[in-house]
């Protein structure tokens, strides 16, 4: 009887660790609104694991900072509160400098060389990621990086004294070196933040303009084409490791096909989205000469202090990106 009651007690105890890890289910924090591309690119993914593993691995989106916000993301999901998450890999550029180097002005010139120099970084990247416990899922960049503002901007000069907007301590060290005055904001505090007159003015891609209705507060865009900083999805090797292997298998098939159809969403958002500032009466213009050398000055600046903090490995990346 005993014997019975102990068998029948593991075939429970079996049976309900089945029905745990059939029925996993992963909360994803993500920065970014639900309209916004990369927001779609993860629902998209969610979608394609719950389909390969038959509904047996949910994983649950939270847009736009509601569950954690933007800045407690990552640490969030080393630290295994969340199993996975998506942030802009720029934003952790201060605790290591690889998170850093999709950021640096004028280094790249359109998505083949963003593709170039994301490959010349990735084994970096993964490294640091995986000294955190984190494993790299993808990476996609937004359109590439423009100057918003309330009149024409002709030369770095006319940046002196503003408040500008930066999503990084990168655009943070651009706006010190312009005179301007670095105020860190999250998307979705964009629109009061300019409302209230906390910021005047700032760099961000189209899709950002777009999203945050920048025609209610601003009039120019700027086409700089400064940078494509890019976002990175990423999980707890901890939570992964918990998978079975068919969730294993559908998590990265479906991490590979979110990092093949993101970067094409990206390029087609680049002239969707320009065009979409246009036609709510945002005057899009070409930097003149004088913008275009003062910001490729301050881009030199950030890209030498990068090398210095980032040494030998920095070193490596560019030197493979420019081969
Ligand atoms: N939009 C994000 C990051 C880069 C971009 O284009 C932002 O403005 O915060």
């Amino acid at each position: 009887m005993r014997l019975i009651s102990s068998v029948l007690t593991a075939a429970f105890v079996a049976g309900s660790i089945t029905a745990a890890s059939a029925q996993t289910k992963w909360d994803m924090p993500t920065p970014y609104p639900d309209g916004n591309f990369h927001t779609k690119n993860v629902a998209a993914f969610a979608a394609d694991v719950d389909k390969a593993t038959k509904g047996s691995l949910k994983i649950v989106v939270h847009s736009a900072g509601s569950l954690i916000k933007h800045p407690e993301i990552k640490r969030a999901v080393r630290q295994g509160t969340a199993p996975i998450g998506e942030i802009l890999e720029s934003l952790a550029a201060n605790e290591a400098p690889v998170y850093g180097i999709d950021s640096l002005p004028f280094v790249t010139t359109g998505y083949d060389s963003a593709k170039k120099l994301y490959a010349a970084q990735k084994p970096y990247l993964e490294k640091q990621l995986a000294s955190e416990g984190l494993i790299l899922l993808y990476s996609v960049p937004w359109p590439p990086q423009g100057l918003y503002a309330k009149r024409e901007i002709t030369k770095v000069e006319d940046l002196k004294g503003l408040k500008f907007r930066t999503y990084n301590a990168t655009i943070g060290r651009i706006a010190t070196l312009a005179g301007a005055i670095p105020t860190q904001i999250e998307v979705p505090d964009l629109p009061t933040a300019f409302a209230t007159g906390r910021v005047d003015v700032m760099i961000t891609s189209a899709s950002t303009g777009v999203d945050t209705k920048a025609q209610d507060y601003l009039t120019h865009y700027i086409d700089t084409q400064a940078w494509q900083p890019r976002n990175i999805v990423f999980v707890n090797k901890a939570a992964f490791d918990k998978l079975t292997a068919e969730q294993k298998k559908a998590v990265q098939d479906a991490a590979k096909a979110a990092e093949e159809r993101g970067w094409k969403a990206s390029r087609e958002e680049m002239a969707i989205k320009t065009k979409a500032l246009k036609d709510a009466g945002i005057k899009v213009l070409d930097p003149s000469p004088a913008l275009k050398s003062g910001l490729a000055k301050i881009g030199e600046t950030i890209a030498r202090e990068w090398v210095e903090k980032a040494g030998a490995d920095g070193k490596a990346m560019l030197d493979a990106f420019r081969k």
